[in-house]
């Protein structure tokens, strides 16, 4: 069962963007097992992958669109951790040397690094298991909701989804060869979880269909661009001073790569406004939705 914790105060749901992510790291902390609970090893490395430095945009996004009341702060907090959890899974299976062989990761080494293969393999499927739990468990969301928000992760994350995208990334490099399959996989690899954790706010606020659909553009757009804007900083920046961990394969192909930075810098502007065109179609409060995208983007500087 998901641990006890003192209530949100009214006031700090509604608070800066800091405060959101900042709720959101303690709540990830009480989320997992402590690290000296056993086995130590494992439940270690799942907090040295999940409790570390990171920008936490997804859950940010699920709860600014969920927006929630008092009664369900909590939720959509929660809500939002149980992605974090699954993207962080993600991450430590990215990382072993069978996929991307990465060193560092969220400025720490990597958890196969720290933890060992095995132990890092299981930290993600324990990750992934915790995440399911945590919306099984919500309390004060009707039993449908959280089925409906089960099979969004589920539909996100699986063989058509992010799966899909490490796949191709992993063995079907050979067929990247012009924008449109790359973008197809920039979509699986980062769309799907941007689409999902919008979508999984959008029905935990209970928006009708016009504007889920309206949030699912938003966020497929601002995924879009995200992906491609890490892009840009791999190819232009130093990846270290951008906050980055280096750990790039060069001959991944890329939006950059096969555009060249210009055309990238264009996609990557046009995939913003269509992100923001598609906000104002939701018909919702957008501020700090508008505030989060340029915080990103602030902080992700393209060249
Ligand atoms: C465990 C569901 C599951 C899938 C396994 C390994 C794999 C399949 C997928 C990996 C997909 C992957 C690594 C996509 C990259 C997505 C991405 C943009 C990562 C960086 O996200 P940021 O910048 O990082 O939000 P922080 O650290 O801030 O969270």
């Amino acid at each position: 069962a998901s641990p006890a914790r003192p209530p949100v105060a009214a006031n700090e749901g509604g608070g800066s963007l800091g405060h959101v992510r900042r709720l959101v790291d303690e709540r990830l902390e009480l989320l997992v097992p402590p690290g000296d609970a056993q086995p130590r090893n494992l439940h270690l490395a799942m907090r040295h992958a999940l409790i570390a430095p990171s920008k936490r945009v997804r859950p940010v996004m699920c709860f600014l669109i969920a927006d929630p009341g008092e009664s369900l702060r909590e939720a959509a907090l929660d809500v939002g951790c149980a992605i974090e959890m699954v993207h962080t899974a993600s991450l430590i299976l990215d990382d072993l040397p069978c996929m991307d062989d990465a060193a560092m990761r969220r400025q720490r080494p990597t958890t196969h690094v720290q933890f060992g293969e095995a132990t890092a393999i299981l930290a993600a499927i324990a990750l992934m298991n915790r995440a399911f739990g945590i919306i099984a468990e919500l309390e004060q969301v009707p039993a449908p909701v959280r089925t409906r928000l089960a099979a969004i992760l589920s539909d996100a994350i699986g063989s058509n989804g992010l799966v899909a995208g490490q796949e191709i990334d992993i063995n079907g490099r050979d067929g990247l060869t012009d924008a449109k399959p790359v973008e197809q996989l920039n979509w699986l690899k980062t769309g799907v979880l941007f689409v999902a954790s919008a979508e999984m706010g959008a029905v935990l606020r209970g928006l009708d269909a016009q504007q889920v659909g309206a949030i699912r553009s938003f966020a497929r757009h601002f995924g879009l661009a995200f992906q491609t804007a890490d892009d840009l900083i791999d190819q232009t920046a130093k990846p270290a001073e951008a906050g980055k961990d280096v750990n790039q394969d060069g001959s991944k192909p890329t939006l950059v790569s096969l555009l060249g930075i210009e055309q990238a810098r264009l996609s990557c502007a046009e995939h913003l406004n269509l992100a923001r065109r598609a906000l104002a179609e939701a018909r919702i409060d957008a501020t700090r939705l508008d505030e989060l995208v340029a915080r990103v983007f602030q902080t992700r500087s393209t060249g």
